[in-house]
């Protein structure tokens, strides 16, 4: 859930990069930490829960102009993906507006890429959340190595189901589509910011009060 202050007019979004250890979240935050101008972001964080480089997790907070009248901020985390550290990434999920899943593109890192989408699917269960609820993007990643996986096959793995989740090939550490990546799921979190906090509009509120004289029919509304 977004936290709002309407005292000091800030909102806050959180997104929270997931997926396997070594799929590529860290590159993704520290690509959009180099690319982004240094006064609409904070510095990254990077917090070890261990020695071992894989259970690093990041912290990046940036500003956009997105919500008229109010201070918006997304807070970008990466959690570890290893199944160990489930306690971590239910927690880090709890608060979440979205999820970016990054999915290492290898062929022989299929197996590891489901078993961290699992998961994140019994995590968002958990925290009585959904893929269908939240806002999720995949990010089918190196794509510059010559061992991966055609992304239909990516796409029939991950994404075969009704209504198919946005997805983008990138190279991270290339700085492919991270952007693009990011661009998305904060568009995604806005739009379902805007559908819970919109103000009835003046077009459907005045179609409320029209009133059909007796013994008319009523009028389409796509006509109205
Ligand atoms: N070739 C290639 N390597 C990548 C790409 N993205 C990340 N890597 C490398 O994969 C390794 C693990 O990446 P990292 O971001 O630390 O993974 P994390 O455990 O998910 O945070 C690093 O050596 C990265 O440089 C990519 O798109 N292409
Ligand atoms: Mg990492």
């Amino acid at each position: 859930m977004p936290s709002i202050h309407h005292e000091d007019r800030t909102v806050s979004f959180k997104i929270v990069y997931c997926g396997t250890p070594l799929c590529g979240k860290t590159t993704n935050i520290q690509q959009i930490h180099a690319k982004l101008d240094p006064r609409g972001r904070s510095d990254l964080v990077s917090l070890s829960t261990a020695q071992d480089r894989t259970l690093f997790f990041d912290f990046l907070s940036i500003e956009a102009d997105a919500i008229p009248g109010y201070k918006t901020t997304f807070h970008l985390y990466t959690v570890p993906g290893q199944v160990t550290y489930n306690a971590t990434l239910q927690l880090v999920l709890r608060q979440a507006d979205a999820v970016v899943f990054v999915i290492d593109s290898q062929m022989d890192r299929q197996r590891d890429n489901l078993q961290a989408f699992q998961s994140l699917e019994a995590n968002l269960r958990l925290n009585d959340s959904s893929i269908e609820r939240l806002p999720v993007v995949l990010q089918y990643n190196k794509r510059d190595l010559p061992n991966a996986a055609p992304v239909e096959y990516l796409e029939y793995l991950f994404n075969n189901r009704p209504v198919p989740l946005l997805s983008f090939e990138a190279d991270a550490r290339g700085g492919r589509n991270v952007l693009a990546t990011l661009n998305a799921v904060s568009q995604a979190v806005l739009h379902q910011f805007r559908l819970a906090h919109a103000p009835v509009s003046a077009t459907t509120a005045s179609r409320a009060s029209v009133t059909v004289p007796a013994g008319m029919p009523a009028p389409a509304l796509a006509a109205a």
